[in-house]
């Protein structure tokens, strides 16, 4: 037997190895992130255990940032890294395991389907060559890395552009929520279909601003929550400073340049197998008139999309007593418009679960297609 080979020196690698001398008893620990206490993602790769069975022990399982997260949870797994599968595991409260017999010498494990830098690359490639695109330079992450802002609209219309909706859509501010990210991906492969009726009027109404990724430095220093400098991107609306979270200064920077009147910002949720969203019902804004809004954008989403729903979630925060320092209650707040954080499941949907999959990649990018029918279904009421 070749001796076994556990590497995450790669995009998003993180994993901690105790031992691997015995293939059926693989002790691992979750990784921190780089500058914070938040532990929850890993990725990693296995060489060499072809034909063995392999047991995966993660032992701090039950001291991660959300251990409920793991009831239920199914380690994802890989070949290729292009094809994503769960694999049987159990958590027993305090140690997860996960079980496999490698079909090959090379297989890797997630936490949940990667999003790497090279396919965030390629995403803003591929926008960038649609003539209704603008690719812009917002400024450097801590690492050096840029932050992208597309600018999406058809240039022909009638409309004039002073008349246009304004609607951003940031995601993966949480860097090991690269559900988010796929979400993005499918949002403007809909969006820049030209044979879609519906992106078509959206582009002739509106102005897209879409950061389809908030934290590069922390997804590829392989952190759940933090960027660089440890900090969460959530918590910092109220004040991001470029020493600390230059991430949110530069896209607050720009909102406050070009207004907003929906802002959805995409996440991952570790412990709610459903997709849902949360508005803005706690801040000292919030009218009757953002309910109503709120209201027909989740009737619509729930009438043409089986995978989301309006049942499970966080439940509603008191008047007066939302976190400013989050993006949505920030945004809806400070432009007195309709703004929604996104949750999609590290798990599956549980209301439409899928043994082989649970939720994935392609899944997330199902549901940013479909959310432009809910924007659809509101925008003329924006403002
Ligand atoms: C969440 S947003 C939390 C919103 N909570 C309630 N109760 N409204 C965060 O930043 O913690 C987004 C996420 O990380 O998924
Ligand atoms: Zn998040």
């Amino acid at each position: 037997m070749i001796p076994l080979h556990i590497s995450s020196a790669f995009d998003s690698g993180a994993i901690e190895v105790l031992s691997m001398t015995d293939p059926s008893d693989i002790q691992l620990n979750i990784r921190r992130d780089n500058a914070s206490e938040f532990a929850q993602w890993f990725h990693f790769s296995l060489q060499g255990a072809a034909g063995l069975a392999v047991s995966l022990r993660f032992l701090n399982a039950g001291q991660c940032a959300y251990p409920k997260g793991w009831q239920d949870y199914r380690v994802v797994a890989s070949y290729d890294r292009h094809s994503w599968f769960r694999i049987d595991t159990r958590f027993d409260g305090q140690v997860m395991a996960a079980d496999i017999t490698p079909q090959t010498q090379c297989v890797y494990f997630a936490y949940f389907e990667p999003y790497s830098h090279e396919r965030h690359l390629d995403l803003i490639g591929r926008a960038a060559a649609s003539e209704h695109v603008e690719v812009q330079h917002l400024g450097q992450t801590l690492d050096g890395r840029d932050m992208t802002l597309l600018r999406l609209t058809d240039r022909h219309s009638a409309t004039p552009i002073a008349q246009k909706k304004k609607i951003w859509l940031i995601a993966r501010q949480h860097p090991g929520e690269a559900m988010a990210e796929w979400f993005v991906d499918g949002f403007l492969a809909r969006l820049l279909d030209g044979a879609d009726p519906v992106a078509r009027v959206l582009l002739a109404k509106c102005v897209f601003y879409v950061v389809p990724h908030m934290n590069p430095d922390g997804a590829v220093r392989g952190n759940l929550r933090t960027n660089a400098a440890g900090a969460n991107l959530n918590r910092e609306w109220q004040a991001p400073s470029l020493e600390k979270s230059p991430e949110v200064f530069l896209v607050r920077q720009k909102m406050l340049a070009t207004g907003v009147d929906l802002n959805l910002d995409a996440h991952g949720d570790e412990g709610l197998a459903y997709n849902f969203c949360v508005g803005t019902e706690g801040t000292p804004g919030y009218t009757p008139r953002l309910e109503a809004l709120e209201n027909a954008f989740k009737a619509a989403w729930v009438a043409t999309c089986p995978d989301f729903q309006t049942t499970q979630g966080y439940g509603r925060t008191k008047p007066g007593e939302a976190n400013l320092t989050l993006a949505t209650n920030w945004v809806g707040q400070n432009f007195g418009c309709l703004a929604f954080t996104i949750e999609m499941p590290f798990k599956d949907n549980a209301d439409l679960p899928d043994q082989r999959v649970g939720w994935n990649g392609e899944r997330s990018k199902k549901l940013g297609a479909g959310v432009l029918l809910p924007i659809l279904a509101v925008v003329d009421q924006l403002r």
